[in-house]
């Protein structure tokens, strides 16, 4: 992908549309041949950018990501489960901080230990504020961070660490349920949090209907992040759907 800026990229994506489509490949749940069809499959659908990556992964990300940025149009964003996971074949990365959490690594240890390379890569990094929110289950992510997840119906804390994000200069909020989770991040959740900051607000976690997409963009979502139930890839329409769904 050719562009000065993903971030610019992603806000013209608000100028043309009600929200926009991100849809996560996992590397380590396909095989590289999987994944480009699920790039592809993608494309089609109308989707915005690509997230790759995971908050655990047992196989290279690099040779994943070098074939994806090849065989696609649309912006390929890292979505790093920790420093391992940075790639020079990517278009930009989202520093991630897990805002949520109280664990030292993950709010500024893998991001220390990620800039070199980032530098060298020469990598936009899009400063997000990550918070995790209690998606009724047990979570890869919060397990591997140790951390504890915001709980569902604690709107005033939930705005609060979005708004110190902001403060802090993130450009930046993913509310994540995390991946498979029972219940997606709370509407009314959503919606506290997008009367109190201006950043854009990405959700993900657990959204496995085109309809609750919907919701969450009427709730006050900016992009939505499907993982899971697209990549099952038993129905080829679905990205299509939900992409439809999104956009508005
Ligand atoms: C995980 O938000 C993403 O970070 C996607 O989650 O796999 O549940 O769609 P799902």
């Amino acid at each position: 992908m050719q562009s000065n800026s993903v971030l610019d990229y992603l806000l013209k994506v608000l100028d043309k549309h009600k929200a926009g489509y991100l849809v996560l490949i996992d590397p380590d749940r396909h095989t590289t041949d999987d994944c480009i069809r699920l790039a592809h499959q993608a494309e089609e659908a109308g989707v915005d950018a690509l997230l790759l990556g995971g908050s655990f992964l047992t196989v290279e990300l690099d040779p994943t990501a070098e074939v994806l940025q090849k065989e696609t149009a649309i912006p390929l964003i890292l979505f790093p489960g920790d420093a391992m996971q940075v790639s020079r074949h990517a278009d930009a990365i989202f520093y991630l901080s897990l805002i949520s959490g109280r664990n030292a690594n993950f709010l500024i240890g893998e991001q220390v230990k990620a800039a070199p390379l980032m530098r060298r890569y020469e990598i936009e990094a899009i400063p997000t504020g990550y918070m995790l929110i209690d998606g009724g289950c047990q979570t890869s992510v919060g397990f591997m961070s140790g951390t504890i997840p915001l709980p569902r119906d604690k709107f005033d804390l939930a705005w609060a660490h979005a708004l110190a994000a902001q403060y802090l200069g993130m450009k930046l909020i993913y509310l994540e349920a995390g991946s498979g989770a029972d219940f997606p991040v709370p509407h009314q959740m959503i919606t506290a949090i997008r009367e109190q900051i201006s950043l854009p607000i990405v959700v993900g976690g657990g959204i496995t209907d085109p309809e609750v997409a919907a919701a969450q963009v009427k709730a006050g979502a900016d992009f939505v992040v499907t993982g899971t139930i697209v990549e099952c890839g038993t129905d080829s329409l679905l990205m299509k759907t939900f992409s439809d769904a999104i956009h508005g």
